[in-house]
């Protein structure tokens, strides 16, 4: 059994971070996330609800396809044993404590020892799992969701649950339904499902039909369990176009709803949102959660951001707080998050090999946030951005507007109005430039 209380320190330089205010010289401070602030009627700490990755920030030793792991990391063993994940387990629960978080988002993999077969990882599991209980007892830090890895190991190649072979499937399911009630068993607010190769590398060797019929029943049956065990927090699935594959079936978030519809999971499945899949199909941060909003399918969100110039996943901490910004507008107004909250699936680069870069990415990535959680309510509070949509849709509350949406409404009645009234219609400004000039007088 792992001590908890365990007197090693793999942080020993670095004290908790706290808020000292933007005139702060302090690098391992805050200079905009002042917890206990009152944002809109509620605790700062309470609206964004930040996490910390178990896989990037404890896992990876900055390995890349080029070439092997830089970091060196002092929970880091050759072999990942028990007491790897221990260590890495007593390391995560400093770094969270240290950074003055409340939350924390894993994978199975992620907290246990290397396993052989399902079963074994069945078993670390469970033992990873009383662990964790007890590090968030003596913490005081919370699960924001678990999920399964099935795309890591060599059996997933093409797939889990949409997976060509039913054995290959059997062994997700079963690793869903492991992490699913150790998510539940932890009062985790979220499960995930991340379908990294659930997708086709080659149409020529796809049953698109079979594959996407088998996701959607045994998203039903994960549904099912869910509501079996109890477990009150939401089921979430995480768009991303490709990467790993070729083309993925969560695309998007509209694709999301299309499938989530044709297998009556509607209201049962939300979606957690990250910036850098949101970029890479195409689309800005802030219309993935204007789709979910407008669709009733918001979850939470995996924040982060991608290279302006290059077209993958980098997994970087968001900075761009502009950008943060005009995607919170579109949440705040219904009330935010819910169960939902910000998950940091952020990496430092390779070449950051010094553990204090690790309380680096993440205070630059809590502060952004921050910043822009005040530049959100600023707007929201000077309302003029609301103002001016609510008088460019006036038209529909009454008269005409009225009429045209009225149930006795037909194709013919309209346009016969048009002849019988002299309506013309008219162009009135957009005033882009005048609204996207709010958003920055608002950043401060
Ligand atoms: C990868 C995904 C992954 C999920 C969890 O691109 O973002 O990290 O969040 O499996
Ligand atoms: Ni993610
Ligand atoms: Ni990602």
């Amino acid at each position: 059994m792992a001590d908890t209380n365990s007197a090693i320190s793999y942080f020993p330089d670095i004290d908790t971070i706290k808020y000292e205010g933007i005139d702060s010289e302090n690098q391992l401070a805050y200079r905009y996330y002042d917890k206990d602030q009152m944002v809109l009627g509620k605790r700062m700490e309470d609206h964004l609800r930040m996490a910390v990755c178990y896989w990037h920030t404890f896992c990876s030793d900055g390995m890349d396809i080029f070439g092997s792991g830089t970091f060196n990391r002092p929970w880091h063993s050759a072999n990942n044993d028990r007491a790897a994940a221990d260590a890495k387990m007593a390391a995560a629960f400093e770094f969270f404590t240290k950074l003055d978080l409340p939350y924390y988002c894993f994978h199975d993999v992620d907290v246990t020892e290397a396993s052989d077969t399902p079963d074994e990882l069945s078993n670390n599991l469970k033992y990873a799992a009383d662990n964790l209980a007890r590090h968030q007892e003596a913490s005081g830090k919370k699960l924001l969701w678990g999920t399964a890895n099935l795309f890591s190991h060599p059996r997933y190649a093409a797939g889990g649950l949409t997976n060509p072979d039913p054995q290959v499937a059997a062994c997700a399911i079963r690793q869903i339904r492991d992490c699913l009630e150790v998510t539940h068993k932890l009062g985790g607010s979220n499960y995930v499902l991340w379908g990294g190769r659930e997708g086709y590398d080659t149409l020529l060797n796809t049953d698109l039909k079979r594959e996407q019929d088998n996701f959607g029943r045994f998203l039903s049956m994960v549904v099912d369990h869910k509501k079996k065990i109890g477990f009150e927090g939401k089921i979430l699935i995480e768009p991303k176009p490709h990467e790993p594959m070729y083309h993925q079936y969560d695309f998007d978030t509209a694709t999301i709803y299309g499938f989530l519809r044709r297998y009556d999971l509607l209201g049962e499945v939300h979606v957690n949102i990250e910036p850098n899949h949101a970029t890479l199909s195409g689309h800005s941060f802030a219309h993935e959660l204007a789709t979910a909003v407008s669709l009733d399918m918001m979850g939470s969100i995996d924040i982060n951001m991608g290279n302006y110039q290059n077209g993958w996943d980098t997994d970087q901490f968001n900075l761009d707080i502009r950008d943060i910004t005009s995607a919170l507008i579109e949440i705040l107004p219904s009330g935010g998050l819910d169960t939902g909250g910000f998950n940091f699936d952020a990496k430092v680069r390779r070449q950051s090999n010094d553990e204090a870069d690790l309380f680096y990415g993440h205070i630059g990535g809590v502060d952004a946030l921050a910043r822009a959680l005040l530049a959100a309510a600023d707007i929201i509070e000077r309302g003029k951005i609301d103002a001016m949509k609510k008088e460019r849709y006036a038209g529909w509350e009454s008269g005409l507007g009225q009429a045209m949406i009225s149930d006795d409404a037909s194709l013919a009645s309209i346009a016969d109005t048009v002849a019988s009234d002299g309506i013309n219609g008219s162009h009135s400004s957009g005033k882009q430039e005048y609204l996207e000039n709010l958003i920055n007088q608002s950043i401060k």
